[in-house]
């Protein structure tokens, strides 16, 4: 399943996660059976491997059809060929993709995704980084049969009236697989429904239907209080339904006034976490019930965001935090790209694709309240600013609905601030500096008050501390050990919450995560080891320390968030 509910009632949808074989292009031609979604470095055999490798498995259709074939995510780079013919390829382990394949015949067929996760000129975005590129299909894979037209996606965003009701906005995107004549839309949603004529489309093309909706009462979206609703469309060909297609939104408004961050018109405190998506056991392909033993550990640690470093999630996750009313910083797939690959035609192509691709996927999400980008790259050149400036235009365009930001690391020097709406900073006082936190926060804000951010909300996207897990010094509290992150987390933490004009922090990081081999001089375990528990979430030290701190704060300046622990409430489903 690529999401946590059934997408489609009208449109027959099979799963094809399970068992696949994977056949290695390494010397000996290693061959294996292993679980799809998955990583093939938990398979012995393959776990140090990087190259390409087939993954392949039969399918079985009962009768002549149109499929679409949809994969979550694979990493990093899919050739899918199906009865030995190349139908299409994708870049970047996370974002999704389908492939079509019209007139269909029964019968038994063979799927061959050749999967590729080598780094190189082919490559822009994973390369050697401080978290791991691992090689496989990474997320949930499906096989959909369409009639004559499908419903491809939709795209939703609502606006509050003066007299607390909301109109919803929906665009319904349709494609033509055969000539499509008499053709119709209907959506419905929270009890209102409305309809619009498909114009005619020719074999292939594709058309975009928009609707509106008067929406009465709504039971508002908010932290710790995931209200959802089933948005439902039907495609009617001829007076039939040929296909459907539900999503799952929120009622809220997102709005920056002067220095604040205003979630349904109160100023939010963020208090956050970065969190990438690694697991000891599962790689990158985590499972449904890792995400939700994850998000409820934030939780329990008073936490009520979650900054989705360094490129889109898989949209299961998003769901997860759809239902528990926690907000997400969601940004594209870029994490301090080195000059030569940010300065390419290739990083911009790749970049520009990620970044359709994760706004037509996931704008759906109420839990997302900000797009960000480009996480400590080149905000202090005047190159730099070119692509700041081209990807801000494209997020822009893409939802003109959400803020902006970016998470930079070279304040004092950085000419982007005025780009974007809010000024956001990775800083590390403790750990890689020794300044004092509240001093680095004051000359920080002063600074960046006559650089393009006066009167902008500020958040502080990363900060943070390393500990090995299980390296005690209670004596010297040396760097790396338990104590010592404690006591960096607690001063950080304290010093930068107790500054108004700050909305909030993510700390750097949820998790230890795996790093790529290239980064294991000053990675001990060549892991990053700033996580508030292990690559297994096993807490250390520091999950009492976040946990007595920001459990102890509000989720809004109104203070009526103190709750610590969300009394979460089950979301209606409409
Ligand atoms: C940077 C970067 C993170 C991580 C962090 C660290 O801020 O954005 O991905 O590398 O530093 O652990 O040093």
């Amino acid at each position: 399943m690529q999401r946590i509910f059934s997408e489609h009632l009208t449109r027959p949808v099979k799963s094809l996660d399970g068992i696949w074989r994977i056949t290695a292009h390494d010397e000996n031609g290693t061959s294996v059976q292993a679980g799809v979604p998955g990583v093939w470095e938990r398979i012995p055999a393959l776990a140090g491997f990087r190259g390409t490798a087939d993954y392949t498995r039969k399918v079985h259709t009962d009768h002549d059809a149109n499929l679409l074939l949809r994969f979550g995510g694979v990493s990093h780079t899919a050739k899918v060929f199906w009865d030995g013919s190349m139908i299409g390829r994708h870049y970047n382990a996370f974002t999704g993709f389908s492939i079509l394949l019209p007139a269909v015949p029964g019968g038994e067929h063979e799927l061959r995704v050749e999967v590729d996760d080598s780094y190189g000129p082919h490559s822009a975005l994973h390369v050697p980084n401080d978290y791991m590129t691992y090689g496989g299909i990474n997320r949930p894979v499906e096989i959909h049969e369409v009639r004559q037209a499908y419903i491809e996606r939709m795209a939703f965003h609502s606006e509050e009236e003066e007299d607390g009701s909301f109109t919803a906005h929906v665009r319904v995107f349709v494609h033509a697989v055969d000539p499509l004549k008499e053709a119709s839309l209907n959506v419905s949603i929270a009890g209102s429904s409305a309809s619009g004529v498909v114009p005619d489309l020719p074999r292939g093309e594709s058309a975009d239907v928009n609707l509106r909706l008067h929406i009465p009462h709504v039971r508002k979206w908010d932290l710790g209080q995931g209200n959802l609703y089933c948005l439902q469309a039907r495609l009617i060909v001829n007076g039939d339904e040929t296909d459907d297609l539900i999503d799952r939104v929120g009622f809220r408004t997102i709005r920056i006034s002067g220095e604040d961050i205003l979630l349904n018109g109160r100023k939010v405190r963020i208090k956050g976490f970065n969190r990438h998506e690694d697991h000891g056991q599962f790689g990158c392909s985590l499972p449904v019930e890792a995400m939700m033993d994850d998000l409820q550990m934030i939780l329990d640690m008073g936490g009520n965001s979650v900054r989705t470093c360094h490129y889109p999630n898989d949209p299961r996750f998003l769901d997860l935090c759809d239902e528990l009313g926690i907000l997400v910083w969601e940004e594209n797939h870029a994490r301090a790209l080195p000059e030569q690959v940010f300065h390419s035609e290739l990083f911009a192509e790749q970049c520009a694709a990620c970044n359709e691709e994760m706004i037509g996927q996931h704008v759906n999400h109420p839990s997302i309240y900000v797009w960000g980008l480009l996480n400590e790259c080149e905000s202090d050149t005047e190159f730099g600013r070119k692509v700041y400036a081209t990807q801000i235009a494209q997020l822009r365009e893409l939802d003109p609905t959400r803020p902006i930001s970016y998470a930079s690391c070279r304040f004092f020097k950085d000419i982007c601030l005025d780009l974007v709406d809010i000024a956001s900073f990775n800083i590390y006082p403790g750990w890689y500096t020794d300044e004092k936190p509240a001093d680095l926060a004051d000359r920080l804000f002063r600074w960046m008050d006559g650089n393009g951010a006066e009167n902008k909300p500020i958040l502080i996207t990363e900060i943070g501390a390393g500990a090995v897990s299980g390296f005690h010094d209670p004596l010297h509290h040396a760097k790396w050990s338990e104590e010592r992150q404690c006591e960096i987390l607690r001063e950080q933490l304290s010093d930068i919450h107790r500054i108004q004009r700050c909305s909030g922090t993510y700390i750097w990081q949820f998790a230890d995560v795996r790093v790529a081999e290239e980064w294991a001089k000053n990675r001990p375990k060549c892991m990053n080891n700033k996580g508030v528990v292990d690559q297994f979430r096993v807490p250390k030290m520091a999950y009492a320390t976040v946990r007595e701190i920001y459990s102890a704060l509000g989720d809004t300046e109104t203070g009526d968030g103190d709750r610590g622990r969300f009394p979460v409430s089950r979301p209606d489903r409409a």
